[in-house]
C-alpha cells in the first residue's frame, strides 16, 4: 500500500462563475468562494478544484485564456486569490488550479502577435498551415462544431484551434512553447498553490503529418479528438513538465484526457513514469451516446457502465491511479441523468449514486451541488442557454438547417448540455437561491425552494449529510481509498455490486439502479446474509434477500 495525500482526498469541484457572487453583479468571484470555505470544510473535503479563473474574454467561461498571470475581472483581484488561497489553508483545504495550456484566447498576447506576420517571434507558438487548393489544410473538424481551421487575412494562413476559433492551439513542438508554460506553472506553484486539474492534456501533441482523415457518412469534417489525442510526444512533453516543475512541489496533478486508453493511462498516471498523478477518463460518460455522439435521449445502459467502470478499476490496480466522477462542469447532472429525480426518488438515488461511486478505488471529485442532489434544469428556449457548445448546436440543427425541431433540440440540450451543470449553487430559499443579490447571468433552478444547502444542512437524512458521511468514512477506513475491487454479477441489468478487499478486511457494495424492487442473485444474497455490520446505506433497514428502489447499502463482510 502505497500511501499518497492525493490517493485519499476528496476533490469538490467549484465552477467559480455559479458558485457564490459577493458583490451583486450576477456573477461568482473569488470573494464568494472565500465566504464559503466553512461550508467545504464542514463538508469534509480536503481539495477545492477552481474552474479557470484567469483574464479571459469568456469565450468558453474561461477556458479561453488571454493572461494566465491576472485574474478575471469578473471574479476579482489577485489580492482576492491571494485571501483566498490563504483562508483556505488557514482551514487545512488545498487548492488547485485548473490549466488550460493546450490552447489561449485567440486575445492572447502571444496570439495577437503571432497572426501578424510569418516572421514575428511568436509566430511558431501557435500552428499555421498554408491553404490547400484555396481550402483548410485539412478536413479536421472542432470539437463545438465546423472546421478546426481559421483563415486570417493578414498573412493568408489558417490556424488550428480544436475547440472555437478564439481559442487557438498552442504549438507544443516549440520549446519557446514549453518552457513559457513551464514558467507560468511554476510562478503559481511559488504562490502556494497545490496541483493543477490539466484541460485537455491528451491533445497536446499534434500528429507529425497534417492530412485529411477518413470520413464517415454523410459527415464534412473528421472529429479533430480522435486524431490529436495521446499524440506521438504527448509523454515526452509531460514528463519534461514534470522534471521541470510539478517534481519541485508536493501537488495533486489531474489531467482531463479525453480519448485516453487504459494503456494511456497507465503512461499519463504510472505509480512510475513521472507524469501525472491520475487522469479524467471518460468513457463511462458515453454509455448513454449514439452514433451520433452524446446529443440524444438514450438512457443508460447500466452493464455496460459497469463493464467500463469495472474495467478501469481493475486494469488500473497496482499500476496507476483513478479519478472517479460523475459530474463536472460539461456534464448533466447525475441525478437527474441516471437517477431519478423525482421528488419521490430524487434524494435516495443521488444517495445510492454516490455510494456506487464513492466506494470504487481512486480519487473522488464532488461537482458544486451535486453534494445536495442538484437536478438538470429545463430550458424551453435557446436564449435561456450561454454555453457555445449549446448554441451553436442550436444553430446548426435548427436556425440553419432546420433539420431537427426545436422542442426537440431544447429537450436535448436540457438533458445533456453543460448549461444543466452551471445553473448557480442553490445555498437557501431567499431569492436566487442566496447566490447573487442581483440578476445571476445563467437563471438559478426554480427547484431552489426545495433543494437547498441550508436546508439540507439542518436535516439529518438529506443528500448532504450522506456525502459528509461517505466523505468521512473514506477517511476512516483504509479500505474504501486502498481496497482492491471485484464486480459481482456483471449481467444483471439493475444492480451494481462490487467487493473492496484489503488485506483481512471486505466490503460488499450493493446498489439498485431501478426504480423497483429487485431480488439480490443468490451467491450475493449470501454473502449479504452473513454481514458484519452495515457500513452505510439509504434505507433504515436494509434486508440481505433483497433491494428496494434505488436502495443502496453496504455491508462488512470481514472486519
Ligand atoms: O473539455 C474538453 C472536452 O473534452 C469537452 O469538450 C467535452 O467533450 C465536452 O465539454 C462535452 O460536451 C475541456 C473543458 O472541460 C471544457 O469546459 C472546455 O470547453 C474545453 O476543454 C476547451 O477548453
Ligand atoms: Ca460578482
Amino acid at each position: 500500500m502505497d500511501r499518497a495525500w492525493w490517493k485519499e482526498a476528496v476533490v469538490y469541484q467549484i465552477y467559480p462563475r455559479s458558485f457564490m457572487d459577493s458583490n451583486g453583479d450576477g456573477i461568482g468571484d473569488l470573494k464568494g468562494i472565500t465566504q464559503r470555505l466553512d461550508y467545504l470544510k464542514d463538508l469534509g473535503i480536503s481539495v477545492i478544484w477552481l474552474s479557470p479563473i484567469y483574464r479571459s474574454p469568456n469565450k468558453d467561461n474561461g477556458y479561453d485564456i488571454s493572461d494566465y498571470h491576472a485574474i478575471m475581472e469578473e471574479f476579482g483581484t489577485m489580492d482576492d486569490f491571494d485571501e483566498m488561497l490563504q483562508a483556505a489553508h488557514e482551514r487545512g483545504l488545498k487548492i488547485v488550479l485548473d490549466l488550460v495550456v493546450n490552447h489561449t484566447s485567440s486575445e492572447h498576447r502571444w496570439f495577437l502577435e503571432s497572426r501578424k506576420s510569418k516572421d514575428n517571434p511568436y509566430r511558431n507558438y501557435y500552428i499555421w498551415k498554408d491553404p490547400v487548393d484555396g481550402h483548410e489544410p485539412t478536413n479536421w473538424g472542432a470539437f463545438f462544431g465546423g472546421s478546426a481551421w481559421e483563415y486570417t487575412e493578414e498573412t493568408g494562413q489558417y490556424y488550428l484551434h480544436q475547440f472555437v476559433p478564439e481559442q487557438p492551439d498552442l504549438n507544443w513542438d516549440n520549446p519557446a512553447v514549453r518552457d513559457a508554460v513551464f514558467s507560468m506553472m511554476d510562478w503559481w506553484c511559488q504562490k502556494g498553490i497545490d496541483g493543477f486539474r490539466m484541460d485537455v492534456i491528451s491533445l497536446i501533441s499534434k500528429p507529425e503529418v497534417y492530412e485529411d482523415a477518413p470520413l464517415g457518412e454523410g459527415e464534412r469534417y473528421a472529429f479533430c479528438g480522435d486524431i490529436t489525442a495521446n499524440g506521438p510526444h504527448v509523454h515526452e512533453y509531460l514528463q519534461e513538465m514534470n522534471q521541470k516543475v510539478l517534481s519541485h512541489y508536493d501537488l495533486l496533478t489531474v489531467g482531463e484526457a479525453s480519448g485516453v486508453t487504459i494503456e494511456e493511462a497507465k503512461k499519463y498516471a504510472g505509480f512510475d513514469t513521472q507524469e501525472l498523478n491520475m487522469v479524467f477518463q471518460f468513457e463511462h460518460m458515453d454509455v448513454d451516446s449514439d452514433e451520433n455522439g452524446k446529443w440524444t435521449l438514450k438512457s443508460l445502459d447500466l452493464p455496460l457502465l459497469k463493464k467500463i467502470m469495472s474495467k478501469w478499476q481493475t486494469e488500473l490496480e497496482g499500476k496507476a491511479w483513478n479519478s472517479l466522477f460523475w459530474d463536472n462542469h460539461d456534464q448533466p447532472r447525475i441525478v437527474s441523468r441516471w437517477g431519478n429525480d423525482s421528488e419521490e426518488y430524487r434524494s435516495i438515488s443521488a444517495k445510492m449514486l454516490a455510494t456506487c461511486l464513492h466506494m470504487m478505488e481512486g480519487t473522488p471529485y464532488v461537482y458544486q451541488g451535486e453534494e445536495l442532489g442538484m437536478t438538470n434544469p429545463v430550458f424551453h428556449d435557446i436564449s435561456e442557454c450561454d454555453d457555445i457548445e449549446e448554441i451553436n448546436l442550436y444553430r446548426n440543427l435548427v436556425t440553419e438547417t432546420g433539420a431537427r425541431t426545436k422542442e426537440d433540440v431544447m429537450a436535448i440540450i436540457s438533458r445533456k448540455g453543460r448549461d444543466t451543470a452551471r445553473t448557480p449553487m442553490q445555498w437557501d430559499d431567499s431569492a436566487n437561491a442566496g447566490f447573487t443579490s442581483g440578476k445571476p447571468w445563467l437563471a438559478v433552478n426554480p427547484n431552489y425552494t426545495q433543494i437547498n444547502a441550508a436546508s439540507e444542512i439542518r436535516d439529518p437524512d438529506s443528500v448532504y449529510q450522506y456525502y459528509k458521511k461517505l466523505i468521512a468514512l473514506r477517511k476512516e477506513h483504509d479500505i474504501i481509498v486502498y481496497g482492491s475491487y471485484e464486480l459481482l454479477a456483471p449481467e444483471d441489468e439493475n444492480l451494481f455490486i462490487y467487493t473492496r478487499t484489503l488485506e483481512k478486511q471486505k466490503l460488499l457494495s450493493l446498489c439498485n439502479f431501478s426504480g423497483e424492487k429487485q431480488i439480490l442473485p443468490e451467491g450475493v444474497a449470501a454473502l449479504a446474509s452473513e454481514n458484519q455490520g452495515v457500513l452505510i446505506g439509504n434505507y433504515d433497514t436494509p434486508d440481505a434477500e433483497y433491494l428496494g428502489p434505488y436502495e443502496t447499502v453496504v455491508y462488512w463482510l470481514q472486519r
